[in-house]
């Protein structure tokens, strides 16, 4: 241990030693900040808190005017309690200010000549959010994402595929800079482009690619590719698959569904771009499951009405708040995803609060049937383990007269045709009981549905139509 730095590294602003890599059999990369008591861990939080947000005040005039308002001044936190009381900062709010700021937004605290890279939002819809990355946060981000793939194992002798797009996607990016400052071999083969996928295959076997990085739902079509090229993507070598962007690695089936095709081991990770490290959710030991380091993006899972923080144990939305971030630092970002916390436990081998089931859903996704909130992801996690199941499924709300109703169009394969309705009712009786409401299952033919490479989008909300047109309520 570094007794000018008890925390290793730990200062303001943020100041990595680049060649600093641990010994390969060490499991942290930083020892004691990952497994140091909680409490201890979170004195130095606030103090960190207290100092990114005296310097937002100073240099980020977004923060100042959005304080001033509330009342609040940095000096007034003496508490990890005072800070719930902070005003939490909202997509929308960053999109207008950049609007009203082009092009990088009053929370730019840099100048702008500091901004070396840009990344965005990569939203088809409304006004892309610009994300402006000075050179010292672009090094943070490449040592934290290093810290914690380090922690899934991944070490300088893998190679490391990023198969998301290497475009405005802050996720790809992070993934290279991460490996590569972890010093392993990185292969930038991206995704989206037509025929991609088949070649990605080819490619994956004659570079030996040890490491798979993407979206759990690319990750299956790319198996079920391979199985179509006459590749058992079992036979590809993979050790170890890590995601982000959707849920899929800490739900159940799919987790299983891939560990299964590729024989390797799955580690979820991810929060938001704006964040980044969105990688501050690592891995816990094969398990579902992902830790919030505290440390370098410190999350509070809170209540979504009051943005306090909810007791552990209990279901909330992550508020994100960047502890290593200068350019554009974000303090209490709302992500209005939903998770549910656990206490820090030493036995876990990282003293970092835990989301068993990582992140299920976003709120918006959330929807009500018969007066059950279900998540996208509880389906996802059903339909998926059926036997016969034909790798992809739509999920359908519709109004039908004042009640909403689901259904979940589900494709088949290897089922026989006379068996096939009992093998439907047989998957609603499994989403009755763990959804709480009934939904109708209709069977359909393989390959029915387009594969995504990147997020799937399988709800298709009816009710959004007949709001559109004025018919319903
Ligand atoms: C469940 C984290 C990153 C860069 O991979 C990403 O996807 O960031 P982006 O594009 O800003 O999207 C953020 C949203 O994706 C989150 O609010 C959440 O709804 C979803 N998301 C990201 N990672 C996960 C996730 N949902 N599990 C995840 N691991």
């Amino acid at each position: 241990m570094d007794a000018q730095n008890p925390m290793e590294q730990w200062s303001w602003p943020p100041r990595y030693d680049e060649t600093y890599r641990p010994p390969s059999g060490q499991r942290h990369w930083f020892p004691r900040r990952e497994t140091m008591p909680a409490g201890e861990r979170d004195e130095a939080i606030l103090a960190r808190i207290r100092e990114v947000m005296a310097y937002a005040w100073d240099h980020a005039p977004f923060y100042r005017r959005k304080w001033e308002e509330a009342g609040i001044h940095p000096s007034a936190i003496r508490d990890l309690s005072d800070f719930e009381k902070v005003p939490v900062v909202r997509k929308e709010e960053l999109r207008a200010d950049q609007a009203a700021h082009e092009p990088f937004g009053s929370y730019l605290a840099v100048d702008p000549g500091e901004v070396k890279h840009v990344n965005g939002t990569s939203g088809t819809t409304g006004r892309p959010t610009a994300f402006g990355i000075s050179e010292r946060d672009w090094r943070s981000v490449a040592n934290a994402h290093a810290r914690v793939m380090w922690g899934m194992g991944i070490r300088e002798t893998d190679t490391v595929l990023v198969a998301s797009p290497l475009s405005l996607y802050w996720g790809s990016w992070g993934a290279y800079i991460g490996a590569e400052r972890l010093g392993a071999r990185v292969f930038p083969f991206g995704a989206g482009t037509p025929g991609q996928t088949a070649r990605t295959v080819m490619w994956m076997k004659q570079m030996g690619v040890t490491v798979f990085y993407g979206t759990p739902s690319y990750a299956l079509h790319l198996a079920e590719v391979a199985a179509d090229e006459g590749v058992d993507p079992a036979d590809l070598g993979l050790r170890k698959l890590f995601f982000s962007g959707e849920p899929g690695a800490s739900v159940p089936t799919i987790r299983g569904r891939i560990e299964a095709a590729f024989d390797a081991a799955v580690y979820d990770s991810g929060s938001m771009a704006e964040v980044s490290p969105w990688m501050h959710l690592g891995a816990a030991n094969h398990e579902p499951g992902v830790f919030a380091w505290q440390d370098l993006v410190y999350t509070e899972v809170c209540d979504p009405v009051d943005h306090h923080r909810v007791d552990y144990g209990r279901e909330g939305t992550p508020v994100y708040t960047t502890l290593e971030r200068t350019s554009q630092p974000m303090i209490r970002l709302l992500s209005n995803d939903l998770t549910r916390w656990e206490a820090p436990s030493a036995d876990r081998g990282r003293t970092y609060p835990f989301l068993p089931q990582g992140i299920y859903g976003r709120i918006d996704d959330m929807f009500t049937v018969r007066g059950e909130n279900v998540y996208p992801s509880a389906i996802d996690d059903v339909v998926m383990a059926a036997e016969g199941y034909g790798g992809e499924h739509r999920i359908v709300i519709s109004r039908k007269s004042t009640m909403d109703t689901l259904a979940v169009q589900v494709e088949h394969r290897g089922v026989a045709e006379s068996t096939l309705d009992g093998w439907a009712r047989a998957i609603e009786d499994k989403l009755r009981r763990a959804l709480g409401v009934g939904a109708h299952v209709v069977p359909v033919e393989y390959k029915t549905f387009d594969r995504t490479e990147f997020k799937a989008r399988r709800v298709i909300d009816d009710r959004d139509l007949l709001r559109r047109l004025g018919s319903g309520s």
